[in-house]
């Protein structure tokens, strides 16, 4: 039986040798951490969100660019741009498209289950890629974020409880990401957040992810131990997501 990590390279079109001879696939990639730690700028990692399953459209009126441009001049330690086409009406070319204008470190921000996957993120431009422990065994995790790192890729491993978070510390793992949001229910709670923050080990980056929408809740999240912060609808819903996080 074929393991699920080398599952669609079978019914993809084009292979992993081909993506591997893509232009970007041999650059080199920014680090998150470095990037996260630079006191320049503000830990956040903004994201570029057209659509989600619980809000329906959020923006289709900004360009991808002309958001993430907005985002890195604002001051974002990193950029997460969405390929999901079915809940999030992302793509590869949105990832792309962030890459040339970009001189930060950019996530594919997917629901990876493959290393096919994680080939593709490399050679469309990113620099990290997303395991959400959720989706994932504890072995899969181990193997993907191998693979990662192999391609020189950043690993941000998605938790949501302690049981998540048991079994995959790997030192493959860069940052560990709670996530906020339910994701049965869309339920956003910083709970998980303080729950959490203890058990991650200060080794790791420390994102705290959804729902974040004001200053206070990022100092608040600082103090307690987070360096880095995942938001994207609180800015994707003006018309200037990068003045939004200016402010
Ligand atoms: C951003 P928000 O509430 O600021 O728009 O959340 C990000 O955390 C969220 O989009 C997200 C996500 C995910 C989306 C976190 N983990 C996994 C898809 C898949």
């Amino acid at each position: 039986e074929r393991k699920r990590v080398e599952v669609s390279e079978a019914q993809a079109k084009v292979s992993i040798k081909e993506l591997s001879e893509y232009p970007l696939f041999s650059r080199t990639c920014y680090s998150l951490k470095e990037s996260v730690l630079d006191p320049q700028r503000t830990g956040i990692i903004s994201e570029y969100k057209r659509a989600s399953p619980s809000k329906g459209i959020i923006n289709n009126i900004n360009t991808v660019s002309e958001v993430v441009k907005g985002y890195q001049n604002a001051g974002a330690s990193a950029i997460s741009v969405l390929t999901d086409a079915d809940f999030f009406q992302g793509s590869l070319k949105d990832l792309e498209e962030a890459r040339s204008v970009l001189t930060i470190p950019l996530l594919r921000k997917e629901f990876i289950i493959d290393k096919y996957q994680i080939t593709e993120a490399k050679a469309y431009g990113a620099d990290i890629i997303l395991l959400i422990a959720a989706c994932l065994t504890n072995e899969e995790v181990s193997e993907l974020s191998n693979y990662a790192k192999t391609l020189g890729l950043n690993v941000l491993l998605e938790v949501h409880n302690e049981e998540e978070l048991k079994g995959n510390l790997f030192d493959t793992v860069d940052a560990i990401g709670v996530n906020n949001r339910n994701l049965k229910d869309f339920s956003v709670s910083l709970a998980h957040s303080y729950d959490l923050v203890n058990k991650i080990p200060d080794t790791y980056i420390k994102v705290s992810e959804s729902g974040i929408s004001d200053p206070q809740t990022i100092r608040e999240l600082k103090s307690i131990g987070y360096n880095s912060f995942l938001i994207g609808e609180n800015f994707m819903k003006t018309t200037d997501p990068g003045k939004a996080l200016l402010e």
